[in-house]
């Protein structure tokens, strides 16, 4: 199983940005970018690609770095209330470049975030809208529920492989819930039924280091949630979505739903559940999205 890479990239560097940079227009950003690369000995073109927003707050600027007419990275540059975040740079699969450290000090940045964890309807920077922005960043896998099955590994007492029909036995659970996308999305009241996390972990005796759990999809698309955040209460592998069993597109036969947590932690496709004592990062957790994922906290991006 290709576990343990993330699909079709090369080397991600995270990139500090120590330094209070204004981002007064695109073209600063840009100048600012190159400038940085030439210090790290990388010469090739930088193009602006698009930019998009994330929650009211943040913007998310994306940038490709060619040598020659060879496309060899993508820069995404994280700007929130005009001053510079971070910036991560992802080098493609076939462009085997590499720099010196995992971590590179561009330039000492600290955000002084504001917290607040008084609920309040929607989560800061949200937006409600009327439904599901259907995802699926890796392509979508369509898969039979007799062929599914669950594997459940890692630092536990016993591995276990479920098919649909021992999952669709276990106890159930069911209760309504907001989602929400990092992206800005909020989509509320949504009616969940499945089979409480809590119910898989009696089934495989979890040892008493676990700290964190790396989920897996069919599509390659992988990600991480602290053990506490996988085992709250109303977390679910989610079989049903308000009334009905799961469409393909929405990650039929099993999504994971955490709530709390932003959406990208809701693996679709849900193939396998590890246990790990240490962290490592998911598909967008290696994009520089938080380790975490809190909403109410806010916690898009990874902090430095
Ligand atoms: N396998 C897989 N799971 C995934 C994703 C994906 O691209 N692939 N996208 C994630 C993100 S970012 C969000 S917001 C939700 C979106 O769920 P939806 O497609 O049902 O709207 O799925 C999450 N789970
Ligand atoms: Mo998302």
């Amino acid at each position: 199983m290709p576990y343990g890479n993330i699909k079709g990239i090369g080397e991600i560097y995270q990139c500090k940005v120590d330094n209070q940079y204004e981002i007064v227009d695109l073209n600063s950003l840009k100048m600012l970018i190159t400038t940085a690369f030439e210090k790290l000995g990388l010469s090739g073109k930088i193009d602006f690609s698009e930019n998009e927003n994330i929650g009211t707050s943040h913007m998310l600027y994306k940038f490709n770095f060619s040598i020659g007419e060879k496309r060899c990275a993508s820069i995404r540059a994280v700007v929130r209330e005009k001053n510079l975040v971070s910036i991560v740079i992802v080098f493609s699969e076939e462009c085997r470049l590499k720099l010196p450290a995992k971590k590179i000090v561009l330039s000492s940045f600290l955000i002084n975030e504001k917290r607040s964890t008084d609920k309040v309807e929607v989560p800061p920077g949200q937006s409600v809208i009327k439904d599901f922005v259907i995802y699926r960043i890796l392509g979508q896998p369509n898969i039979s529920s007799e062929s599914w099955r669950l594997k459940i590994f890692g630092e536990v007492t016993k591995s276990i492989e479920l098919t649909y029909e021992d999952l669709a036995k276990l106890n159930m659970k069911s209760y309504v819930a907001d989602f929400h996308c990092v992206t800005g999305w909020t989509v509320k009241n949504v009616k969940w039924e499945g089979v409480p996390t809590s119910e898989i972990a009696k089934l495989v005796g979890i040892k008493g280091e676990v700290e964190w759990v790396m989920v897996y999809s069919a599509d390659g698309y992988t990600t991480i949630i602290p053990i506490k955040d996988f085992l709250g209460e109303d977390s679910m592998i989610a079989l049903r979505m308000n009334n009905k069993v799961l469409t393909p597109e929405q990650g039929f036969p099993a999504r994971l739903f955490i709530p709390n947590l932003y959406g990208w932690k809701g693996a679709k496709w849900l193939v396998g559940i590890e246990f790990r004592k240490d962290y490592s990062d998911g598909y967008w957790e290696a994009l520089g999205y938080h380790e975490r994922g809190n909403v109410w906290l806010e916690e898009r991006f990874k902090k430095f």
